[in-house]
């Protein structure tokens, strides 16, 4: 299959034995080429491809990516409103709060119904605690210099001295109202009380300007067994 024929007009027909070594040569040369070449062709594609369609598409979706919220932007525009709705809310509570509506025999103050038990009904620190709770509420836990004005007008225009939900019951020097909050607020305790004196654990609102003021609904500790007035305070509608 190697034999080629050639025919000349001078020489005729003839088998020619150069003609397959070249020939197979250059089957070579041509295979080394093609060889090579289709070698670095399929990189080339596949490289170019590689890099081209994967930029060319990343980059196209970020850009439309970034467009919508560019529009949520100029739509966020409209959330101008709700700040507009919210500087009104202040505006409304800057209005005073609503009066409690108390019962028959308690009186309103801010949010919160007080009633005042007096001497007649006296009890001891503890049992006071209890009937406060029978009614709904609680011993007084007064929390503003202007609530402990309002109790002192309203009760402690007469000599006497009234329980309040305040003691150091549970332990020595610390401070609790009946509701489990300790004493970190306001506090207007006489002077040189709290003292201890024979063991006091119990606070009780002394009388207010009464017979020359001498004590200014200021408070004072003292032993709980002690049979006195008392004053409960509750939320409207709690019985
Ligand atoms: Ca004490
Ligand atoms: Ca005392």
């Amino acid at each position: 299959m190697n034999i080629v024929f050639e025919c000349r007009l001078d020489t005729g027909c003839g088998a020619v034995s150069e003609y397959p070594p070249t020939v197979s040569s250059a089957s070579k040369a041509l295979d080394t080429s093609t060889a090579s070449s289709s070698a670095t062709q399929p990189a080339d594609v596949s490289s170019s491809e590689a890099t081209v369609i994967p930029t060319a598409v990343s980059t196209a979706y970020p850009a439309s990516t970034t467009q919508p919220p560019q529009r949520d932007v100029s739509s966020s525009e409209g959330t101008v409103i709700p700040t507009a709705v919210s500087t009104a809310l202040p505006a409304s509570t800057s209005q005073p709060p609503p009066l409690a509506t108390c019962e028959a025999e308690w009186t309103s103050f801010g949010s919160s119904c007080y009633k005042l038990y007096t001497s007649t009904s006296a009890q001891n620190w503890k049992k006071a605690k209890v009937n406060c709770q029978n009614v709904g509420g609680k011993l007084v836990k007064i929390e503003t210099d202007k609530e402990n004005d309002f109790i002192k007008n309203e009760y402690l225009n007469t000599k006497g001295m009234y329980w309040i939900g305040l003691s150091d019951i549970d332990k020595e020097g610390e401070w609790k109202w009946t509701d489990g909050t300790g004493l970190t607020g306001y506090k207007k305790w006489k002077s040189g009380q709290p003292n201890n004196k024979g063991h006091q654990d119990c606070v009780a609102i002394l009388e207010g300007d009464y017979n020359v003021g001498h004590h200014n609904a200021e408070w004072n500790d003292l032993k709980c067994s002690k049979q006195l007035g008392y004053i409960c305070k509750k939320s409207p509608g709690e019985k």
